[in-house]
């Protein structure tokens, strides 16, 4: 078997020489159909018939896995890739620290392993539902092609999930990858797992939010499942990884180029403050203080996706070798954590402070707070733009404790600065720190579709840079008809 090369003989493409494995390759293409029925139900509305500039992996080597061609999305050869098997990989952390990796599930931990799996799945198809009317109001090409890229790959991240879901789990994964066919972001009866995958993403600065905060817990996420002992899940993360890469870019190039837009266009108009909505918004472009609200409601949903402060799930994953730390490979203490401590910020005595902890029990923190250094980050790239515009207005990162649903902050309010408020002073001010009804419909009336090559909406400047070096009016979506 080719464990580079990817197989595209067969209906499935893949690279974990699935002829030889008529079980699986069975449940695979009887779940196949079911698959493309949600994605032309669920998938980029309007869009099925038009042929796509995607990427389309080819092997799994770091160099050059993608190859770029015109592709009708329901036509996107999804395929089962991991990553190369590293030779005598062993488990880095936990009670196993040291023992040869799994190749097959431990019986001890088969029930922690599929709810893992089946919540990492059900995430990919969610996030297409999500997204899957922002086609129609696509602010060029250009973004239109990225937004079906990150979709088509979201559908492949499903497979690579059920994949392990079929091969290792037997009758109950494959009952399991059936309910990840059936589950609807936002319905009210058979919602999707996690609360950031039921919410809306009504427009592209939503999408861009989206791509840059949750696409970058997905990252996390895989990194800490890439550290797993359970070795298939540790190679199919790895690989997922390459592809994540390129949705963040959307995402924070996507945030920057409205950004330089709204600085750029404000400086034309000689407009020095950043609140005066009324002249700015007149331009035509999304005014700063709106997309530090689009960033408040997106950082806060996507922090609720690391779970509890203190998590015993997370300790007892840890502890199995199962699920590990962000980079736990270059971490240099002893890889099991049975007495160490760990700061964790709680709600205590009516007082936000931070408390040393169980360092097992707050792994669920770790990962979040080395999320948070990755945000930072990205939010002083966006700063950078801003500076170079010399427009006076700094972007943050709102508290932990804002807007909360998940965990120790959630039964209380906080504005941005993580200062108390009552539940009253939050009704009343809280469209000061999110979007408010007239900020969405302001933000709405601007997606229009702009569908000529090399054109873009009034408030989104172009990209430096085509996809796959393309000139700039490239025709990246050539539509049906
Ligand atoms: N919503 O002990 P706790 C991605 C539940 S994104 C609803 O803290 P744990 C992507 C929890 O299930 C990455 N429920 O839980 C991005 C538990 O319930 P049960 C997706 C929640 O396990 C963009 C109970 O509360 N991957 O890939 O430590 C586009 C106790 O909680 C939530 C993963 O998340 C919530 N937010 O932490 C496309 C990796 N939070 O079971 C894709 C796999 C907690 O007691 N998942 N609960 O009834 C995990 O590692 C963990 O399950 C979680 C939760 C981090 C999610």
């Amino acid at each position: 078997m080719n464990i580079v090369n990817v197989d595209y003989d067969g209906l499935i493409p893949n690279n974990v020489g699935l002829n030889s494995d008529p079980r699986v390759k069975a449940a695979l293409e009887k779940w196949h159909p079911g698959y493309i029925n949600w994605w032309n139900d669920m998938g980029p509305e309007g869009f099925q018939q038009a042929l796509v500039y995607l990427r389309t992996a080819v092997s799994v080597d770091p160099k050059g896995w993608a190859k770029f061609d015109y592709v009708k999305m329901p036509d996107y050869r999804w395929g089962i890739l991991l990553a190369p098997q590293v030779q005598e990989r062993k488990i880095a952390f936990g009670a196993h620290k040291g023992q040869a990796a799994w190749q097959e599930v431990p019986g001890e931990y088969r029930a922690m392993l599929r709810r893992l799996i089946v919540i990492q799945g059900d995430t990919e198809p969610a996030s297409v539902e999500q997204q899957r009317y922002l086609g129609k109001t696509a602010p060029s090409l250009y973004d239109l092609r990225n937004l079906f890229q990150v979709n088509v790959e979201e559908g492949r991240h499903l497979w690579a999930m059920v994949y392990l879901l079929h091969k290792y789990f037997g009758a109950e994964g494959r009952e399991e990858a059936d309910e990840l066919l059936q589950r609807r972001s936002g319905d009210a009866d058979t919602p999707r797992m996690l609360g950031a995958f039921n919410e809306e993403t009504p427009d592209w600065l939503s999408f861009f939010m989206f791509t840059f905060f949750t696409d970058r817990d997905g990252k996390m996420q895989l990194e800490a499942l890439a550290q797993s002992g359970f070795d298939p899940l540790s190679r199919t993360t790895r690989f997922m990884l390459t592809e994540e890469a390129h949705h963040m870019f959307v995402g924070e190039t996507g945030v920057g180029r409205v950004i330089e837009r709204t600085c750029s266009e404000m400086k034309k108009a000689g407009i020095d403050d950043p609140s005066n909505l009324a002249a700015i918004r007149k331009l035509g472009v999304i005014d700063l203080p709106t997309i530090q609200k689009k960033l408040n409601l997106h950082f806060s949903l996507t922090l609720d996706l690391f779970g509890n402060e203190i998590s015993t799930n997370a300790a007892n994953a840890f502890h199995a070798g199962v699920k590990g730390r962000f980079q736990e490979d270059k971490l240099s203490d002893d890889h099991q954590l049975e007495g160490g401590k760990y700061p964790v910020l709680r709600f205590l005595d009516g007082k936000i402070a931070a408390e040393e902890t169980s360092a097992l029990s707050a792994l669920n923190m770790r990962l979040r707070d080395d999320y948070a250094k990755e945000c930072v980050s990205g939010v002083e790239r966006w700063n950078k733009i801003i500076e170079r515009h010399g427009t006076p207005f700094r972007l943050t990162l709102p508290h932990v404790a804002f807007h909360r649903h998940i965990g120790e902050f959630a039964k209380i309010n906080t504005d941005p600065a993580g200062k108390l408020m009552s539940g009253a002073e939050w009704e009343k001010r809280k469209n000061e720190f999110l979007p408010s009804n007239t900020d969405r419909d302001y933000i709405e009336g601007l997606m229009k579709p702009e569908m000529t090559p090399g054109k873009f909406a009034s408030w989104i400047s172009p990209p430096k840079v085509g996809i796959d070096n393309k000139p700039g009016d490239f025709e990246y979506v050539k539509m049906a008809g």
